[in-house]
């Protein structure tokens, strides 16, 4: 990824299972992805040496959703980069200052989130989220994270953060439509359990591509 995440496939693969398993994910899917995506589920089993491993796959996305002060923001971040992490997603919440430390930080891509996927996020982001897409784009972030489950939302996303990445989780289990979050401009799905649980995870992601291709073709 370096700073530059692929726009090939337009998928990342989050991969919230145990460290076998992932790697054996990366080995089945690497030229159907953009990315990895890995969460505290896989780091705190597994240790950050599991990014090390999963970036000889491929391009490897720590989502610790970091939303601390700037001090300790600086210093996850350059331990993830560290061990080989290709970008970082950061909470928008805690400020511009908490946002600049990764951002100054990172020798790869930082995404912010912005609304999340599950309903609790009506309350306290829903209202805040414009105003924290508008800080990422300000501050420099590479991009931002933007629930599916709300398609309506990531079109008004992309007219505050003009070429920004839309980075689009929530599809499948949690009831976002992949081909809806397309249409509505976000440029990758994060896709986990449709594809982790999986009999044959390359041919659920291959199925995700399908749909993503023919959402971009209807556009
Ligand atoms: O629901 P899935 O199994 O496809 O997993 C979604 C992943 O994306 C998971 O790692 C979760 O932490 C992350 N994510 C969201 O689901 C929603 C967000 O708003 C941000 C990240």
């Amino acid at each position: 990824m370096g700073r530059g995440m692929k726009r090939e496939r337009r998928l990342i693969i989050a991969l919230d299972v145990e460290a076998e398993k992932a790697l054996w994910i990366a080995q089945q899917t690497s030229e159907l992805c953009d990315a990895f995506k890995v969460n505290y589920p896989l780091v705190l089993s597994a240790g950050l040496e599991v990014v090390d491993r999963l970036s000889a796959r491929g391009d490897v996305l720590c989502d610790l959703k970091l939303a601390d002060i700037p001090e300790i923001n600086r210093l996850i971040v350059k331990l993830l980069f560290d061990h080989s992490a290709s970008g970082v997603i950061v909470h928008g919440f805690p400020g511009e200052d908490s946002i600049m430390a990764c951002i100054e930080a990172a020798k790869g891509d930082v995404f912010v989130v912005t609304l999340m996927s599950h309903p609790g996020a009506e309350r306290f982001l829903a209202p805040a989220a414009e105003d924290i897409a508008a800080m990422a784009r300000d501050k420099g972030a590479a991009g931002i994270i933007a629930g599916a489950t709300r398609p309506e939302r990531i079109a008004r996303f992309r007219e505050i953060v003009g070429d920004l990445m839309i980075l689009s989780p929530g599809i499948g289990p949690q009831g976002g439509d992949p081909r809806e979050a397309i249409r509505q401009g976000a440029d990758h799905l994060i896709v986990g359990r449709r594809i982790t649980q999986a009999e044959n995870p390359a041919m659920a992601a291959e199925e995700v591509l399908r749909e993503i291709e023919r959402a971009g073709e209807s556009l």
